[in-house]
């Protein structure tokens, strides 16, 4: 019986667990994107003043339940040599975003080397990836079709897995944080796990 009631008890209430790693150059928006995320989906998270996060150093996490799932997110720091540890993280991760700066076009080459590098991992071989072109606020930024020129020479490597392109802005909300965004992650982990 107690077996029995565990089971149920694990069935409606545990949550399937999936580790998401936010990588990108340092000042592409990483802890933006991750604080707004956890304001929109925690119910009692007072956020942080989203104007005064400075750029990641070392690692942050957060954590927040979409349905059945909880998504724990690792935010990495993008500085040069913050990124050799980025492979660390790779092995227990169910999927990637990759947040990229659309004000820098002149650090664009130095992160779609990151990203080269990430992709080409095979531990990262089929993790879904979520691009996400930001500070789409600011005027005359590089948009969705200027990056994915610049990042062309990438598709070979990212193959068969799931890859999604999307503007945002991190800082203002501005079509971050739909949970069609995070329900399509959801399902795709599901579907690749
Ligand atoms: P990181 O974690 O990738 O290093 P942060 O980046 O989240 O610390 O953001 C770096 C800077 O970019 C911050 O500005 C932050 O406010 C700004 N930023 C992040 N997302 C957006 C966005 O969508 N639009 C705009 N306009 N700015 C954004 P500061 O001035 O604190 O360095």
């Amino acid at each position: 019986m107690y077996t029995l009631l565990s089971g149920l008890y694990k069935y409606m209430f545990q949550k399937d667990e999936y580790c998401v790693l936010i990588l990108g150059l340092d000042n592409a928006g990483k802890t933006t994107f991750l604080e707004q995320t956890k304001t929109k989906f925690s119910k009692n998270y007072k956020g942080m003043n989203l104007s005064k996060i400075t750029t990641t150093v070392g690692l942050n996490i957060g954590t927040i339940d979409v349905g059945k799932a909880r998504l724990m997110f690792w935010d990495l720091g993008g500085q040069e040599e913050l990124q050799s540890l980025w492979d660390k993280y790779y092995a227990e991760s169910h999927g990637v975003i990759y947040v990229i700066d659309s004000t820098d076009e002149e650090r664009l080459g130095e992160s779609k080397n990151a990203f080269e590098k990430m992709i080409s991992s095979e531990v990262l071989e089929g993790v879904p990836l979520l691009v996400l072109a930001n500070k789409q606020d600011v005027e005359n930024c590089l948009s969705v079709p200027d990056i994915k020129t610049a990042f062309s020479d990438c598709a070979p490597k990212i193959g068969k897995r799931d890859c999604l392109v999307q503007p945002c802005s991190a800082l203002s909300g501005y079509l971050v944080i739909s949970a069609d965004y995070l329900l399509t992650l959801y399902l795709v982990f599901l579907f690749f796990s």
